[in-house]
């Protein structure tokens, strides 16, 4: 097996402002307290915690073309990225703990700043890449793809707190897995583009193990580059993972989920993990929230060498009688 790189940097991004509802804002700590960081380090892993960051609610912040909260979710996307850059500069693989997804922005913005092109794979109910002038919510979770992507820049209008931010990765090095409810717009610039979906379609044609193989033969047929795996936990089935903002039925199962997290840990060019809209207010029981927080825990342990036939580390002994 390749040298893997077993060095975590965890930031806590508890930004909500991407969307509507409350309660997203407190998934970072409730990933800690259910005990990520212990976890990492007892399957071997070195551990960085850089904390929860503080973003600033902008004063006035006005809807800019019927998407609301611009100005916040550009300035807190631009401390998200230098966050992410400083964490890449240190040697670590990033994991960012959301928040919503509109916080992909910083992420693989700050990403590419430190380590160059990398490779995108988005496992989401959703596409999230409505533009501003495609969207029929507002939200801005639903349209960081298309401030990413170097072949959407001609569409974009220029938005207040987001002038620090050029697009960075191309269309050629997406690739979508569990896609389920996607809106006219958006397929129809998916199909523009030409990019990558493994909808839950294909996941039903094909096989979890068949969408992953292909999913690294379409990146890797230029040039293997550093992997971004952005996590939204709702590309999980709703029956595992209810509390989210935007439950979506007929999702992916646990082992599906947990299996992508396997497959990306063992090519040993994972360099970054986004887990977003983790949301402990939704859900309608205790045991609702424990079943999402503990899927999400899971998968981010699947990323780092988790094997579900079980691990040891490289130095253990059996004990002598
Ligand atoms: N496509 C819709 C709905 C949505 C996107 N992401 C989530 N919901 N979580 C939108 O708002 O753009
Ligand atoms: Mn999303
Ligand atoms: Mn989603």
């Amino acid at each position: 097996p390749p040298p893997l790189q077993r060095s975590v940097g965890i930031i806590g991004a508890p930004f909500s402002k991407g969307q509507s509802k409350d309660g997203v804002e407190c998934a970072p700590s409730k990933l800690r307290a259910a005990g990520l960081l212990d976890r990492l380090r007892q399957q071997g892993c070195a551990v960085k915690d850089y904390g929860n960051l503080t973003f600033e609610n902008v004063a006035l912040d006005e809807p800019v073309n019927g998407s609301k909260s611009v100005r916040t979710v550009g300035s807190a996307n631009q401390r998200l990225s230098e966050a992410v850059k400083a964490v890449k500069r240190d040697g670590h693989t990033a994991v960012i703990l959301g928040g919503d997804h509109s916080l992909a922005i910083g992420s693989i913005h700050g990403h590419t700043a430190a380590v160059g092109p990398v490779s995108v794979v988005w496992v989401d109910a959703h596409a999230d890449i409505n533009t501003p002038l495609t969207s029929n919510t507002g939200n801005i979770h639903g349209q960081p793809m298309s401030y990413l992507l170097y072949e959407l820049q001609s569409k974009l209008p220029p938005l207040p707190n987001f002038s620090w931010m050029k697009p960075c990765v191309s269309s050629r090095d997406l690739v979508y897995i569990g896609l389920r409810d996607v809106d006219p717009a958006e397929c129809y610039i998916m199909k523009l583009l030409a990019v990558k979906v493994f909808s839950m379609t294909q996941v039903d044609q094909l096989g979890m193990a068949r969408v992953m193989e292909e999913t690294c033969d379409y990146l890797w047929d230029r040039t293997k580059k550093p992997i971004h795996l952005s996590y939204d936990i709702d590309a999980i089935d709703p029956s595992i993972t209810p509390a989210t903002g935007t439950p979506a039925v007929g999702g992916l199962t646990y082992r599906e989920g947990v299996y992508i997290t396997e497959y990306l840990y063992q090519t040993g060019l994972l360099s970054a993990v986004d887990m977003v809209e983790v949301n402990p207010l939704r859900g309608r029981t205790e045991d609702d929230v424990r079943s999402t927080v503990s899927t999400a825990v899971d998968l981010l342990l699947g990323c780092f060498g988790r094997r579900r036939e079980g691990n040891h580390l490289p130095d253990y002994s059996l004990p002598e009688p």
